[in-house]
């Protein structure tokens, strides 16, 4: 079999952002977890929508209106195809990950649970896939469950056999995990969860990406993910929803585009998907997630899955030399591009602007999981992540910084 080479310090310079020097030093970006830099074809693409293409989508005849809604809507059949949804009309456009939990919470949630049912998540779930859940059990009556996590950061699924009784009526579970880095077997509690009758929501705004997905193969009715992880704009997100499913779901948002006639005492609405998309939408950021998809397919899914797990390798290898470093979730096979740690010699914020001085970039604190900080007994982490652009050199300028922060601090 032919072995394609991939030129990653190629790739690497097609993000402008990357060519500076940070404190001194060249900058080391390892906080793609929170959101990913932008290649200069999505920049160009927002810089030619709003000179040539600018215009509100959906309403007027005029050519600018055309062209914008034109490209608007492409994108939906482009998110639809990447991701391997049966229709560009189980797209819907969100702001992110968080409001597609959400919308799915309030629209979804509120309509049909009652008390006495349960909605089974993890303990391992950003604040996002917990705090809307909360939500919906407080006005619902709905009651809360949670499959606890092993030492080792992987889910504990003989918990999971046991808390998925015929009560659960949702499952909502993260594909990769942002604290550790462990990837859920989804397909597999999907299916599970089906078998009991439960709908099924993926987040993955950690996976999406960084790693080949299909709808049809995971299996799931929702699925969630942000733009700006997967070098799209920020603003910009995507909620799949299984056609049927979102043709059964009240509106959450009100307002223009969502409606088929206004009265003043009530209103009739369009179908899904535009019946999601109440208000303007981000046009520009829909635009701009079109070219981040067309630049994420041209290097290959598969290529950037491989990347992320040999820069991943590389760094549990690396950072467990170094003394003190306590490394959080699966120390070896697949896991996602990032990898979380707490040094005993240092607090992770720190840490963070040690490397902050030494020009690396990473994320200290909880990460919005606190949850599992609290079961892991730690205050906080430090987490490295990484996305196409890192090169194996960077990861070895973090061991190496680590190492100096060691001898600093201790
Ligand atoms: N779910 C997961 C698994 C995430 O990692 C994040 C963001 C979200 C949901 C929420 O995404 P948003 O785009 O709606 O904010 N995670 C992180 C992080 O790890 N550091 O900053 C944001």
């Amino acid at each position: 079999m032919e072995r394609i080479i991939m030129d990653w310090q190629r790739i690497r310079s097609d993000f402008p952002i990357l060519d500076q020097q940070v404190n001194g030093h060249p900058l080391v970006y390892l906080d793609s977890a929170a959101s990913s830099q932008k290649p200069r074809a999505v920049i160009d693409s927002l810089v030619r929508f709003y000179e040539r293409d600018n215009a509100n989508v959906h309403r007027a005849l005029h050519e600018l209106s055309n062209r914008a809604t034109d490209a608007f809507e492409s994108v939906r059949g482009k998110v639809a195809r990447f991701i391997g949804a049966a229709s560009e009309d189980e797209i819907i456009f969100t702001r992110g990950t968080t409001e597609g939990i959400n919308l799915v919470a309030n629209s979804w949630a509120c309509a049909n649970l009652k008390p006495g049912d349960v909605i089974l998540t993890s303990s391992m779930e950003h604040h996002s896939g917990l705090v809307p859940w909360q939500l919906a059990a407080q006005r619902t009556g709905a009651t809360l469950r949670h499959i606890p996590v092993l030492d080792d950061g992987t889910l504990d699924m003989d918990a999971f056999e046991k808390l998925l009784t015929p009560e659960v009526r949702l499952l909502s579970i993260v594909h990769i995990s942002n604290s550790l880095g462990t990837i859920n077997p989804v397909r597999e509690m999907v299916a599970r969860a089906k078998k009991t009758g439960a709908v099924t929501l993926v987040d993955a705004a950690q996976s999406t990406g960084h790693v080949p997905l299909n709808i049809a193969d995971i299996g799931c009715d929702f699925l969630v993910f942000s733009g700006h992880k997967i070098c799209a704009p920020t603003g910009i997100g995507v909620l799949y929803g299984r056609y049927s499913l979102l043709e059964s779901m009240p509106p959450w948002h009100g307002g223009g585009e969502m409606i088929l006639q206004v009265r003043l005492e009530a209103s009739t609405y369009k179908p899904p998907p535009a019946r999601f998309e109440a208000g303007t939408p981000d046009i520009a950021g829909v635009i701009g997630l079109g070219a981040a998809i067309d630049y994420l397919q041209a290097v290959g899914l598969e290529n950037i899955e491989k990347h992320g797990l040999e820069l991943a390798s590389r760094a549990l290898t690396r950072l467990d030399e170094i003394p003190g470093i306590r490394i959080l979730g699966p120390k070896s096979g697949p896991r996602g591009s990032l990898v979380a740690f707490h040094a005993e010699w240092a607090h992770p914020h720190d840490l963070v602007e040690f490397a902050n001085s030494h020009g690396i970039a990473m994320r200290g604190g909880h990460h919005c999981t606190q949850p599992l900080m609290k079961r892991f007994q730690v205050p906080g982490t430090t987490r490295a992540s990484f996305y196409l652009y890192n090169t194996p050199e960077e990861i070895d300028r973090l061991a190496e910084v680590l190492a100096a922060a060691r001898k600093f601090f201790a």
